[in-house]
């Protein structure tokens, strides 16, 4: 039989556990996909805090990983990859300690103001090289030590999302390189924890394990998993690029003729950048808020990190409950014969966050003197406007950093099925733009548990992508 990869993929949205296989064709290998389950990701408000149903979303891969066995793959590894940023603390028991806080949860305002008197940005960027977000990981701590949350002396280890669903995968700690970058402490250059700047904030670095590198063995799993699952205890994790954007930049097809390409991982949220080989910890990638993300192959992935569809989902969210529920392709066909109205500046605070969405947007046109959208075509047509426009922007600034400006734009993730937000896209840009494959994230996690069992040597003999 075919040996067969699990990618379990976690978006701020939704979860699913793919399969995938590879079949040699011609010269190369085709890569078979098959959907084994799919999910929701609910984060819950209780009481002051908005937290992630980590306990459900363990349970969901699990339930993907039995339903694999139950249709008799011949399952050799899995891997995991999840949003960024946020992480779980193990007690010296190994139990986790409390649920992990969402990144939406407001608790972390204020702290990049703070930090910012304690500590220069301007040295603090030449080491991390991190976009400034209230969301990062450092803020969260931050606001944990002020709240003297009891929960940061009793942690033992700090776990990213990943990590910690691989921690009870197989027993084993980690703290993989790619979704480690996204947290604000980590030395850009030398890839390893900023102790330091660890001690200065009251923490302590050995709450931290050492940086696995995407492409490394963790263990098996544990024999409670397997009996759990229905999987063989011979079943591998994987550490892939564990930061959902770090394995869609990966798989990030190269679908032109140029060099000059930059990636749109778009999906909750919207990543815009490039893929180079060094971090760009200059005063001006700063100062135009560009992040340098670890990616696969110890690439530096130098990105916005842009509110995107999040905001479209929060609408669709609204109708739902109101007992409207058209589905994506008829939302884009409403907005496409829809009139425009206002455009949003995204980065606006106020859209990040859970509230009513179509009433947010209301306020700011108002505010800002714009019709504000009436109909559903209107508003999904406001936002992919809105978005395009933030694109353009972001477009501009990556050219101030390039040696040549770009020429295409390489969109993934389940926003690139969005054909009025993709035109918009070219139209607001002037770029080439490519859409698909919209699971690229589960891709760029298969294909390189492909190359860590050796099946293949690099992903350029992968030709072909095929859903089963
Ligand atoms: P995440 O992984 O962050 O949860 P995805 O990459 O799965 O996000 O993308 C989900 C988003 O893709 C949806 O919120 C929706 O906006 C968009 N999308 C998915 N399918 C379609 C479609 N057929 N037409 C337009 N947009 C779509
Ligand atoms: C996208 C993403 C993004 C940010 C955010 C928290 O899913 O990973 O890169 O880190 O989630």
């Amino acid at each position: 039989m075919n040996p067969t990869y699990l990618a379990a993929d976690f978006g701020g949205g939704s979860g699913r556990v793919i399969a995938g296989s590879l079949r040699t064709e011609g010269k190369g290998y085709c890569l078979e996909l098959k959907e084994i389950h799919r999910f929701a990701n609910r984060p819950v408000q209780m009481g002051d805090y908005f937290v992630w149903d980590f306990p459900s979303l363990y349970a969901d891969m699990l339930e993907g990983f039995a339903k694999a066995a139950r249709q008799g793959l011949d399952v050799v590894s899995v891997g995991i990859d999840t949003w960024g940023v946020d992480f779980g603390l193990i007690d010296s028991t190994g139990q986790l300690a409390g649920m992990p806080v969402c990144y939406r949860d407001t608790h972390t305002d204020g702290m990049p103001e703070i930090f910012a008197r304690e500590e220069s940005p301007q040295a603090h960027y030449a080491e991390a090289g991190i976009q400034v977000l209230p969301i990062n990981t450092l803020y969260r701590l931050m606001a944990m030590k002020r709240a003297d949350d009891p929960r940061l002396d009793i942690a033992r280890r700090l776990l990213f999302t990943p990590d910690l669903l691989t921690y009870f995968l197989t027993g084993h700690e980690i703290n993989e390189y790619t979704i480690a970058s996204t947290s604000e402490m980590l030395d850009a250059r030398t890839r390893s924890w900023n102790e330091p700047l660890l001690r200065r904030m009251g923490l302590r670095p050995e709450m931290m394990c050492p940086i696995t590198m995407p492409g490394t063995v963790v263990g098996n799993i544990t024999p409670r998993v397997a009996e759990a699952t229905g999987l063989d205890s011979k079943v591998k994790v994987v550490a892939v690029g564990s930061h959902d954007t770090a394995s869609a930049a990966f798989a990030s097809p190269r679908n032109y003729t140029t060099d000059r390409a930059a990636f749109l991982s778009s999906g909750t949220w919207s990543l815009l950048g490039v893929e180079l080989d060094e971090p760009v910890l200059t005063e001006e990638a700063r100062r135009a808020g560009f992040s340098n993300e670890g990616g696969v192959g110890a690439k530096t992935l130098l990105l916005q990190n842009i509110t995107g569809l999040w905001i479209l989902q929060r609408l669709a969210a609204q109708w739902r409950e109101r007992g409207e529920d058209p589905g994506w392709p008829a939302l884009i066909d409403e907005a496409e014969a829809a009139a425009d109205t206002a455009v949003i500046d995204v980065d606006d605070q106020r859209f990040s966050r859970p509230d009513a969405m179509e009433q947010t947007i209301a306020a700011y046109c108002r505010e800002t003197s714009q019709p504000s959208p009436s109909t559903r075509g209107e508003y999904v047509r406001c936002v992919c406007r809105s978005l395009a426009e933030r694109y353009r922007k972001a477009v501009e600034q990556v050219n101030t950093l390039l040696p040549r400006p770009l020429e295409a734009l390489q969109i993934i993730g389940g926003g690139s099925n969005n054909r009025l937000l993709n035109a918009m896209t070219a139209e607001a840009t002037g770029l080439k733009v490519f859409a698909g494959p919209a699971e690229a994230t589960a891709i760029g996690n298969i294909l390189l548990q492909a190359i860590t069992a050796r099946q293949i040597n690099s992903k350029e003999q992968v030709t072909d992508i095929r859903q089963l």
